[in-house]
């Protein structure tokens, strides 16, 4: 076989390395790939006089560059740079193939370490941020190698095929031949796609997360109460943030729903339906209010426990318009992706302010917690009230209803036991012996009726 295919073989791992590595980045929306970060990344470090020597060979003379127009006359030429050295590496990495299947492997790794050192650097400590380059680096290690398979095991087999007839041995070499042609057209087109189609991931997600970061709701942050304080040092804040606040959700994938596609229905055992979309939901009076939000699979001290100033349409308020008949006692909620649970009708028509929350903390409600509608039900667990990316209200009866908590044999009605989040000290910690403070925060204050009734909204030490 001819020694060309030994770093061909290479390329094409490259490209399909590159491909995950540039289709993940643009699903998980980061920066538009590896090789501008590390474009970047370069040259952010590129000493002044050598920035100015090449600003001075490829770039315009009579601009006098800034430093950062020097930046930005350098980066384009360095992802360029970047890239053909790369594509040097690929063609290496084939290449010592020739001399054992771990010899690319080692380079490879070296050269992946590299692109995650310079990712985490470029953008702080941040492990998402590293994600697509490790997975890149993975899919260009096992491509490599398999890709690689016939030209290895043709080179193997060549010292005892002297002694063999040479018919077998040439149709030996051409099955292998065959094999290798094979596999590097499908993952060369295919990598070549991914890296094509790349730019199209995510593009929902982006548009999204755009929409929803322009939105100017009626809605306002506000500051904690100002007793919240226990005295104990370790206890976290009483209002969670939201880039802290926990995300449980069985959607592997979080829904990105456009505005201008999403409707609410309410339906069911009703007088009259009623169909909304969002302008229509937010035209009516939004209230607001501070809401411990706790998941019935909250360890003792664990954090699947947050409080947020949720800004919502009182649920109600909805069901008032709709008229619900008598008879219903349940209320089935279905989300965009459709997931369902089943909320007793009484804790979202009492007193206790249960609402469809759009804000979160005085923000558009962020993806992760249910963008653009989700409930909000004081006093009940998450997994029987809280549906993020609602979409569909049934008005029901519990024996008609069969949602998924139900199936999966929590209690019924899932109010929230009282119970608090123990924060200090945490679990598994080594204390000494004598007095030991705890501290604790978001306590459930009131449950001692099946449906509890007062907004579980607590600080207490
Ligand atoms: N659509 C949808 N909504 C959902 C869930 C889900 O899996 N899908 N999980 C529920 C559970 S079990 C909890 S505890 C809360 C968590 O809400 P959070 O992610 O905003 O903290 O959402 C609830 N709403
Ligand atoms: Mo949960």
């Amino acid at each position: 076989m001819q020694r060309a295919a030994w770093p061909v073989a290479g390329l094409v791992a490259g490209v399909a390395g590159i491909a995950v590595a540039h289709a993940l980045t643009m699903r998980l929306t980061l920066r538009p790939n590896p090789f501008v970060s590390a474009g970047e990344f370069a040259a952010d470090r590129t000493p002044g006089w050598l920035q100015d020597t090449v600003v001075n060979l490829l770039g315009n003379r009579d601009t006098g560059a800034s430093e950062v127009a020097a930046t930005e006359v350098i980066q384009p030429w360095l992802t360029i740079i970047f890239f053909a050295l790369f594509a040097g590496i690929c063609v290496t990495a084939g290449a010592l193939g020739r001399r054992g299947w771990w010899q690319p492997v080692v380079l490879q790794v070296a050269v992946g370490t590299v692109g995650v050192l310079a990712m985490l650097g470029n953008y702080g400590m941040s492990v998402v941020t590293a994600v697509p380059v490790v997975a890149g680096a993975a899919t260009w290690i096992v491509v490599l190698s398999f890709v690689l398979g016939p030209l290895q095991r043709h080179l193997a087999a060549r010292e005892p095929m002297e002694k063999q007839d040479p018919e077998q041995v040439a149709a030996r070499t051409r099955l292998r031949r065959r094999d290798f042609v094979a596999r590097t057209a499908v993952l060369g087109l295919g990598g070549t796609w991914l890296w094509l189609r790349g730019g199209q991931f995510g593009r929902r997600l982006r548009h999204v997360d755009e929409t929803r970061r322009l939105l100017n709701l009626p809605i306002k942050a506000k500051t904690p109460p100002a007793a919240w304080r226990v005295g104990v040092p370790g206890v976290g804040p009483w209002r969670t943030p939201n880039e802290d606040f926990f995300v449980q959700h069985t959607a592997l994938v979080e829904p990105a729903v456009e505005l201008t596609e999403w409707r609410l229905r309410i339906h069911g055992m009703v007088e009259r339906e009623v169909e909304l979309t969002y302008q229509q939901l937010i035209e009516r009076e939004i209230v607001s209010s501070w809401t411990t939000l706790a998941s019935v699979l909250n360890p003792v001290g664990g954090n699947q426990i947050g409080t947020a100033w949720w800004s919502g349409v009182p649920v109600a308020a909805l069901l008032k318009e709709a008229g619900v008949l008598p008879g219903a006692d349940a209320v089935l909620q279905t989300s965009v992706e459709n997931w369902t649970c089943v909320t007793p009708l009484a804790a979202m028509t009492d007193s206790r302010g249960a609402m469809l929350a759009v804000g979160m903390n005085g923000e558009p409600l962020p993806i992760e917690h249910g963008y653009p509608v989700r409930t909000i039900v004081p006093g009940l667990f998450g997994h029987v009230s809280a549906c993020k990316w609602l979409t569909s209200l049934e008005v029901t009866t519990f024996e008609l209803a069969e949602g998924e908590a139900t199936r999966r044999g929590f209690a019924e009605l899932g109010p929230v036991k009282t119970g608090s989040r123990i924060e200090v000290p945490t679990a598994g910690q080594s204390l000494d012996a004598g007095v030991v403070q705890l501290g604790e925060l978001h306590g459930h204050p009131a449950a001692e009726s099946p449906r509890c009734r007062s907004p579980s909204t607590a600080g207490r030490g």
